[in-house]
C-alpha cells in the first residue's frame, strides 16, 4: 500500500508540507483545487502550480480528492452534459499532470454531515459527532449555520455557491428517488469511464457519510449490496472505490467482508475508526481497533492478504493536544499522524521479518 496524507492547500490548511514530511511513510499528498466550484473546468496552469508545490516538498500528486460532481448531474437535469464535458476535460488535464486516482462522491446536496464538530471525549480530546435525534428536528441550513460559527474555513460540501442555493436545491430533490439517483450515476459513469480508460485515471467513489439517508435525501453508496451494484453499473477496473471505513462504519457494515469481495476494485482506502452507539449516534475515535466499532486491524490484515497496492490515508480522528484551536475540523495533524503509525505498525507486523 502507498501511504498518503490529505492537505487542503496553501492558505487553506494550517499544516505545512514540511511537517507532513516528518510523518514516517507518507509518499503522497492527497490534494484538490478546493476553490473550484463543482462542474467547473480546472485550468492546466492551476494544476501544474499545485503539482510543482507538492512535488518540491518531496511528495507525489497521484491522488486527487475530490473533483466534485455538479448537482445537475446527480439530479439528471438537461444541463448536466456541459458539466460532464468539463469533468472529462479536467480528468484529461489531471492525467497529463500525473494523477492516477480521483476520489469523488455522489451524495445529494451535502458531503459528510455531523451535528457537532468538537464533542468532548473522556480523555480531554474532542471529535466530530453525529447525534441522530438532532438531525431529525433541525433544518439543514440551521445546522450548517450553527456548526460554521466557530470555523473560519470552507468545509467540503459547504461551499458558498452550494449553500446560497440550498432551498432551491432541496426543492429539486422533492420526490426524487434512490432509483433516479442510480440512473443518473450510471449515465455519468458511462460518459466518463471511456476517458478514464484511455487516459489511465482511476475513479474511486467515496461512500455516503453517514451511510444512511438524511434530511429525506436518498443515499446509495452505503453497504455491500449497493457497492456491488455500483461496480456493475460500468464493469471496468477504472470504475472503482475510495473505501472509507469511517463512512461505512457509521452503520452496521462488515468492512473486512466488503474488502474481501471488492479488493480488486479499491483504488484508495480511508482507514479510520468511528464508535457507533445503539441509538444511531456515532463519534470519530482514534484509529485503534479497540477504540471504535471498526475492526481496523482486520481491515489492514485483509488488505495485506490481498497484496493491496493502492493508496491509503488516515482520516479524521480526534483533535488532540489543543489543535482544535487551529486545525480544520476532522483534519488535525496529530491524530492522523498517530493513525498512520498505527496502520503502518499493523502492516509491517505482517511483512516478512527483517533479516538480522
Ligand atoms: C470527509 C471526506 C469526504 C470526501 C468526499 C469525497 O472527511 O472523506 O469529504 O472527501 O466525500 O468526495
Amino acid at each position: 500500500m502507498k501511504m498518503t496524507f490529505r492537505w487542503y492547500g496553501e492558505g487553506n490548511d494550517k499544516i505545512d508540507l514540511p511537517y507532513i514530511k516528518q510523518i514516517p511513510g507518507v509518499e503522497g499528498i492527497v490534494w484538490s483545487l478546493h476553490d473550484m466550484p463543482a462542474g467547473s473546468l480546472w485550468s492546466q496552469g492551476r494544476i501544474d502550480t499545485e503539482k510543482e508545490k507538492i512535488e518540491k516538498a518531496g511528495f507525489h500528486i497521484e491522488v486527487v480528492e475530490s473533483v466534485n460532481v455538479h448537482e445537475d448531474i446527480k439530479l439528471g437535469l438537461a444541463s448536466r452534459d456541459q458539466y460532464i464535458d468539463n469533468y472529462i476535460e479536467t480528468l484529461k488535464r489531471l492525467s497529463k499532470a500525473g494523477v492516477k486516482v480521483v476520489c469523488y462522491n455522489f451524495m445529494p446536496v451535502f458531503d459528510w454531515t455531523r451535528t457537532e464538530l468538537y464533542k468532548e471525549l473522556e480523555d480531554g480530546s474532542n471529535a466530530l459527532f453525529f447525534e441522530q435525534s438532532k438531525i431529525n428536528d433541525i433544518e439543514p441550513i440551521e445546522l450548517i449555520e450553527k456548526l460554521s460559527k466557530n470555523v473560519d474555513v470552507t468545509m467540503p460540501g459547504w461551499e458558498p455557491e452550494r449553500l446560497s442555493k440550498l432551498k432551491e436545491t432541496f426543492k429539486l430533490y422533492e420526490n426524487f428517488s434512490a432509483e433516479q439517483l442510480w440512473k443518473n450515476l450510471q449515465y455519468f459513469l458511462e460518459r466518463i469511464i471511456p476517458t478514464c480508460e484511455e487516459y489511465d485515471i482511476k475513479m474511486g467513489i467515496h461512500p455516503d457519510d453517514p451511510a444512511f439517508p438524511i434530511f429525506g435525501l436518498p443515499r446509495i453508496i452505503i453497504n455491500k449490496e449497493n457497492i456491488l451494484r455500483f461496480l456493475n453499473l460500468v464493469d471496468s477496473p477504472y470504475n472503482g472505490l475510495s473505501l472509507c471505513c469511517g463512512s461505512l462504519g457509521s452503520s452496521n457494515n462488515d468492512i473486512p467482508d466488503i474488502i474481501e469481495s471488492v479488493h480488486h476494485r479499491i483504488h484508495f482506502m480511508h482507514i479510520r475508526n468511528v464508535k457507533r452507539f445503539e441509538n444511531g449516534d456515532f463519534i470519530e475515535s482514534s484509529h485503534r481497533a479497540c477504540d471504535g466499532s471498526v475492526d481496523t486491524v482486520k481491515v489492514i490484515k485483509t488488505l495485506h492478504k490481498h497484496n493491496y497496492k493502492g493508496y491509503v490515508r488516515p482520516d479524521h480522528g480526534r483533535h488532540i493536544w489543543g489543535e482544535e484551536k487551529w486545525a480544520r475540523p476532522g483534519y488535525g495533524l496529530y491524530d492522523r499522524a498517530l493513525g498512520i503509525m498505527y496502520i503502518l505498525g499493523v502492516w509491517d507486523s505482517l511483512e516478512p521479518a527483517k533479516a538480522d
